[in-house]
């Protein structure tokens, strides 16, 4: 059983550790694929950074720093003191010793013109991931965002910048993704689309962890592009595609979905994500749309748009909810691929 993730960092960790030990239970033949966002990623310190991937490396690695939900356990901050010493880097932007390690590691890779998803399969393989992890683009495909004005600091930032430095504070006017053209999608991501026997879109914030990657309108406008090979191959796989609502009761799960989906003009809800990533029968994304218990009002809306909608619990609390998480997703999957299209 081939199945493809969509996932940014911190909540497609959680969800991939369900998934993966799902598939290890029930489907022991089973491949598991994440397309992971980059949009997160910069070069600081003439590094090569790359948070969703790393978020994503070290949990299914097992050496992640669950707590904080980035970055490694047992971490330490030598060098990142250094750094603020010499006044390099971001100060407010914390590079661990070990995590650093990481960053040399996928830069001298780099350096040596290795594509960045031969790095990714060069340092996963330290570890048995149960899982590849695929970068969504080959090239840098950085988000920025341009910040509303006439706050308090104006101009466009990195996202990070925006997301650590300023929390959110500041509330985006546009979301650009910035790179080196033509965009080219990473290796061996649309054919982990085109031969999966299921796509799922891990519960990660729809802007700018899975909207970097295939696209996510605006209520009134462009919204974020993504990878248009990407969106493509999602619209054409024969694939059930199944979303998992990263919004519980109008409260995202982590992070700042809100401030994303406002800056889209979207309310913050499983209904308004659901509806933005429309139904594949309707030129959309997904076939299938999961909500939380909490917002089984909205199924019957989202089912006239055309999504298999269904209600779940989607709180991860720990491995064995994770997992049922996961179940339910794929068992979404097998419910859409025996229905009529
Ligand atoms: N998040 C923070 O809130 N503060 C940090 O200092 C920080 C440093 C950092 C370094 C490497 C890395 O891969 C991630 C890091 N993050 C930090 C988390 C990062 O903002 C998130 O992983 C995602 O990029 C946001 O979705």
């Amino acid at each position: 059983m081939k199945i493809t993730m969509l996932a940014g960092g911190v909540g497609g960790a959680k969800f991939a550790l369900g998934l993966r030990a799902l598939l290890q239970a029930r489907h022991p033949d089973h491949e598991l694929r994440i397309i992971a966002n980059v949009g997160d990623d910069m070069w600081l310190t003439g590094l090569k950074v790359c948070p969703d991937l790393d978020s994503l490396m070290y949990a299914l690695a097992g050496v992640n720093d669950a707590q904080r939900g980035w970055g490694r356990e047992d971490e330490s901050t030598r060098v990142s003191a250094e750094l603020s010493e010499f006044g390099v880097g971001w100060p407010w932007f914390t590079l661990g010793d070990l995590d650093l390690g990481t960053h040399i590691a996928r830069s001298a890779l780099l350096r040596e013109g290795l594509p960045l998803s031969d790095v990714t399969r060069r340092l996963s393989a330290r570890w048995d991931l149960g899982a590849r992890l695929l970068p969504a683009a080959e090239t840098d495909l950085e988000t920025w965002v341009e910040l509303e004005a006439g706050c308090a600091e104006t101009g466009t930032v990195h996202f990070e910048e925006w997301w650590v430095r300023l929390r959110a504070g500041i509330p985006a006017h546009r979301f650009h993704q910035r790179g080196t053209q033509p965009v080219q999608p990473g290796a061996g991501v649309l054919e982990a689309i085109a031969d999966a026997d299921a796509v799922l879109f891990a519960p990660s914030n729809p802007v700018v962890s899975i909207g970097t990657i295939c696209g996510f309108p605006a209520a009134d406008g462009p919204g974020i592009a993504g990878i248009p090979e990407i969106a493509d191959a999602l619209r054409s796989t024969r694939a059930p595609v199944v979303g998992v609502s990263p919004i519980i009761d109008s409260a995202p799960l982590r992070g700042m979905a809100r401030q994303c989906l406002q800056s889209l003009g979207w309310e913050c809800s499983a209904r308004a994500v659901g509806l933005a990533y429309g139904a594949r029968s309707a030129g959309g994304l997904l076939d299938g749309w999961l909500v939380d218990e909490a917002d089984a009002s909205a199924v019957p809306e989202l089912r006239s748009a055309g999504l298999h909608a269904q209600a779940a619990p989607l709180w991860m609390t720990d491995a064995a909810t994770s997992q049922d998480l996961a179940a339910a997703a794929l068992q979404l999957a097998d419910l859409v691929s025996s229905s009529p299209r």
